[in-house]
């Protein structure tokens, strides 16, 4: 069929059965589990010999049917799922008489191996390589009738089974091993694989003038790995397997890398030998399912990034608590106030965080969490912390100050807004003499339910110098949500506010009151108290009332 009229993918029971058709000498490699298996396809090969060496000695045993034919099975669901190229099973002697073939078949088959070779010896067999010459040879009608039953059970007619002659191995010479041949072939066999252990060619290149393409011929050419491929293509060979070089590749780098962790007790030596993990999860696919938990997982896939603004020493009011610690490490019944916060986000699967520091940055210490400083802090108001964090925004985004205590559930509610852009207020105002009178909202019922928690930002002030036409609304808490385009504005807010030259005065309130001027919505998430910051020294006992849950009256 022409390849480029294919629409569905080739079955792989179809792709070996063309390997071996193949006018070509073509090549398949070992592999003994998922990742070497994938590792194998990755490097270009079209096939894979899954080697009962290699598999029993990746599982510690020895090639003596060790390992049970379930087991072996098992490893090759891995192999099969890991991989979009054919495997041929090396079988051994198929587990047994006709009747275990016929299962293995059957089970094959359903875990998406492509085909079987067997070989003509008795169970359980030895590696052909182990005293080859005195291993007994199965009773050719027997091994025929097994063939047969083979082919009787597999239900894709593409299904290969390869009969292994291991008459030269034996030591029982050339004539016998093409008269066995000649029955298998007879039986229904599909290829032969004719194995010697030879160091040359010599006796595999006689058997393929002989049989002289009957059926195609199969090599493993370990013993004989000098001869130049061009030799076994001018034989006709069909399909040459590299049987064992993977498992003796990771056996050898394994030794070395673990001696020399061993010794040096150190990494040191070793890492810049072995692939970094990020590459073993690419071989694990792990972007395939960072895709799909795009696609299916959409609660539990967000990612939100928060940034922390920390960088300010805290008010006059503060000044004898905040000679040594910038105000969001003051400990809050025994805690800092920015563990505190963490603690909050991580509650809420927020992990990514970062925090920006100015005053006594190197006290700021929160495990998990970034620290990007703003050395310019002390002539710098809030919105240029927030510049300094420009790298930290992705495209879910929290920005809260750093002295915020909140019951859960609010940052909780802000996470499930699906608004471009959230803020969190209050409705409960201060004394407007108070030094609270400050990010001051105005807003309207979003939607036409006066009782819903949203509403729409109409105005926002940093601090009222004149007494507005209509009172505030509520007091923002310092807390915002942006996605997507909401993130968007924020950076356009910046790179704008960012040229004008009062810059370094300017808060959060400004970067809000300029995105309401593009017209863009703002959400307004309303609460009533359950949160506070930190202004005053009596505010961090009242903090500390909050922590525990005390029923305080935090305003
Ligand atoms: C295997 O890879 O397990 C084989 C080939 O059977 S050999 O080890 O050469 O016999
Ligand atoms: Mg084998």
């Amino acid at each position: 069929m022409n390849a480029l009229l294919e629409t569905r993918p080739v079955r792989k029971t179809t792709q070996l059965r063309r390997l071996l058709e193949s006018p070509h000498t073509e090549f398949i490699l070992e592999a003994h589990n998922g990742l070497s298996a994938r590792i194998a396809e990755e490097a270009g090969f079209k096939g894979i010999w899954a080697s009962g060496l290699a598999l029993s000695a990746q599982f510690g045993v020895r090639d003596n049917n060790e390992a049970s034919w379930t087991q072996v099975v098992d490893m090759l669901e891995f192999m099969s799922d890991a991989t979009t190229i054919p495997i041929l099973l090396d079988g051994d002697t198929g587990y047994g008489n006709f009747n275990n073939l016929r299962r293995l078949v059957q089970k094959l088959e359903q875990r998406g191996i492509a085909g079987v070779c067997i070989e003509d010896k008795l169970f359980p067999k030895t590696n052909s390589f182990i005293a080859g010459e005195r291993q007994p040879l199965a009773d050719v009608d027997e091994f025929c009738g097994k063939i047969r039953a083979g082919k009787d059970a597999q239900s894709d007619p593409d299904f290969c089974l390869v009969a292994r002659v291991e008459a030269l191995i034996a030591g029982w010479g050339l004539d016998e091993a093409l008269r066995r041949a000649e029955a298998y072939h007879e039986a229904g066999a599909d290829a032969i694989l004719i194995h010697s252990k030879l160091p040359r060619p010599d006796e595999v290149l006689a058997f393929a003038e002989r049989w002289a393409g009957r059926s195609p011929l199969v090599i493993v050419p370990t013993k004989y790995y000098s001869t130049p491929v061009e030799v076994f293509r001018e034989a006709g060979i069909s399909l040459v397997i590299w049987a064992n070089h993977l498992i003796r590749a990771a056996a050898r780098a394994m030794q070395e890398v673990a001696r020399e962790i061993h010794d040096t007790a150190s990494l040191l030596n070793v890492e810049d030998r072995i692939v970094p993990v990020e590459e073993i999860f690419r071989l694990q696919g792990a972007d395939e399912l960072a895709e799909a938990e795009k696609r299916y997982f959409a609660g539990r896939s967000r990612h939100t990034k928060a940034v922390i603004l920390g960088a300010s020493r805290g008010g006059a009011e503060l000044a004898s608590l905040t000679e040594e610690y910038p105000k969001v490490m003051l400990p809050v019944a025994g805690k800092p106030l920015l563990q505190r916060l963490v603690e909050t986000f991580k509650q809420h699967q927020v992990n990514d965080l970062a925090v920006v520091t100015g005053y006594r940055a190197d006290r700021v210490q929160v495990s998990g969490v970034q620290r990007i400083e703003n050395p310019a802090f002390s002539e710098h108001g809030e919105l240029a912390s927030l510049a300094c964090a420009r790298g930290a925004f992705g495209d879910d985004l929290v920005v809260s100050y750093g002295d915020l205590l909140i019951r859960s559930y609010i940052l909780g509610d802000l996470l499930d807004s699906d608004a471009p852009l959230t803020i969190v207020a209050d409705t409960e105002l201060p004394r407007p003499d108070s030094a609270d009178w400050r990010d001051l909202v105005w807003f309207e019922p979003e939607r036409a339910v006066p009782w819903g928690h949203q509403a729409r930002l109409t105005a926002v002030q940093n601090r009222m110098v004149e007494q507005p036409p209509e009172a505030p609304s509520g007091r923002w808490i310092g807390m915002l949500r942006a996605q997507n385009q909401g993130v968007a504005w924020i950076e356009t807010a910046l790179a704008a506010l960012e040229r004008r030259a009062d810059f370094a005065t300017l808060g959060l309130p400004d970067l809000l009151a300029w995105i309401l001027d593009q017209g863009h919505p703002v959400r307004v998430q309303r609460i009533h108290g359950h949160w506070l910051d930190v202004n005053r020294a009596e505010d961090l006992l009242r903090a500390a009332d909050f922590a525990h849950g005390l029923p305080a009256e935090w305003r």
